[in-house]
């Protein structure tokens, strides 16, 4: 049995980058692989039946899903201080993620497949409801940031940034003459952008604005706002 750790990942997925930046925070070596997800190798079944990334290769076993990935990374150096000790503190951080996940990531995808004037305005109408209630979230725990839970950086942090960018760029390059006053009205709310998109364990995972509009182009189908 082999000791290496392997990340089968693709450079497009959030859900991959979880995974990716819990394993760095956490100090933890590995390789990653990337999965062609247009093309997936045949062997690839093997590694995650469900045929999706994130997976992870570890002690002879196979792990998907983020979330279960980005508590392993957690608990393979719990030293690192990912997680707050105290339980309700652990809740609330699993609290944000759940909120984020149910409320905002599913906006993201709901604009991708409706990128025209009526699903724009039902997106930012519903995007600014949830932005209000994160930025009340973030207050809860410390007036200013830059983290979920302050100045600690933990798995809030890392399961929300590569949805946050995400939502971010389609904002920047699809509603760019959108004024999302709730934003600019919560310095906060700011804060967290910036300090989660700023984390280099982010910046050196992500894809980047432009690999990721290529994205949304040539798999989604939505139109190319940068001709
Ligand atoms: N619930 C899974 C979702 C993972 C997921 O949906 N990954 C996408 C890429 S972002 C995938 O592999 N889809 C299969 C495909 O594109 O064929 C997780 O949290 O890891």
């Amino acid at each position: 049995m082999t000791d290496k750790i392997v990340l089968y990942t693709a450079l497009i997925c959030p859900y991959a980058q979880r995974a990716a930046i819990a394993l760095r925070e956490a100090g933890v070596e590995y390789e990653s692989v990337e999965i062609d997800l247009t093309n997936k190798p045949s062997w690839y079944k093997d590694v995650n039946p469900e045929l999706k990334v994130p997976a992870l290769s570890i002690k002879g076993k196979s792990i998907a899903e983020s979330l279960v990935l980005v508590e392993l990374a957690n608990d393979l150096h719990p030293e690192k201080g990912l997680l707050p000790e105290d339980p309700v503190k652990r809740a609330e951080v699993r609290f944000v993620i759940e909120y984020f996940s149910s409320k905002i990531t599913p906006l993201f995808y709901f604009v991708l497949r409706n990128m025209n004037e009526e699903g724009k305005k039902e997106y930012v109408e519903k995007i600014t409801i949830a932005y209000k209630r994160l930025n009340e979230l973030l207050l809860e725990q410390a007036t200013s940031g830059p983290y979920f839970l302050g100045d600690q950086y933990s798995l809030a942090d890392i399961a929300i940034a590569p949805f946050l960018t995400r939502v971010l760029a389609i904002q920047k390059a699809y509603l760019k003459d959108v004024k999302f006053d709730v934003i600019d009205q919560s310095p906060r709310l700011q804060q967290f952008f910036e300090g989660l998109l700023t984390r280099s364990s982010h910046a050196d995972t992500y894809c980047g604005d432009n690999y990721l509009i290529d994205g949304f182009v040539n798999r989604w189908g939505v139109y190319d706002p940068r001709v």
